[in-house]
């Protein structure tokens, strides 16, 4: 048992040792910021994450509160921003708006995840 709980204490050391090998991207901030009300229509999304993005596989959907789709299809890494992910909006009336994510970051391991915010009537 005493062995089995050494091991386990070596590995924990080596895994907090080497923090930037675990990490995958998770979103860091985001404009509209996550949750936030703004007071006009957004040209676009933009998403930072917490690792640089592997730009085949990743991408993001904007959509109304009837599911409807109001993004470009335009969502792409910003050029000189690895980890940047955006996508253009069309001309949105004052309403909720969900904005779903997916990325593969360079390490491979995938993320996805929601969030929303608000264009105030
Ligand atoms: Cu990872």
């Amino acid at each position: 048992m005493r062995g089995i709980l050494a091991a386990l204490i070596a590995v924990a050391g080596v895994i907090g040792a080497t923090p930037s090998s675990r990490a995958h991207a998770f979103l860091d901030h985001a404009s509209p910021a996550v949750g936030s009300s703004v007071p006009a229509s957004p040209p676009a999304v933009a998403l930072w994450f917490t690792q640089d993005l592997e730009p085949a596989f990743s991408g993001v959907m904007v959509t109304n509160e009837a599911g409807q789709r109001v993004d470009l299809g335009n969502a792409q890494i910003s050029q000189g921003s690895p980890a940047e992910l955006q996508v253009g909006l069309k001309p949105l009336p004052p309403g909720t708006y969900l904005v779903s994510w997916h990325v593969v970051s360079v390490d491979t391991h995938p993320t996805e995840g929601t969030f929303t915010f608000e264009i105030k009537p």
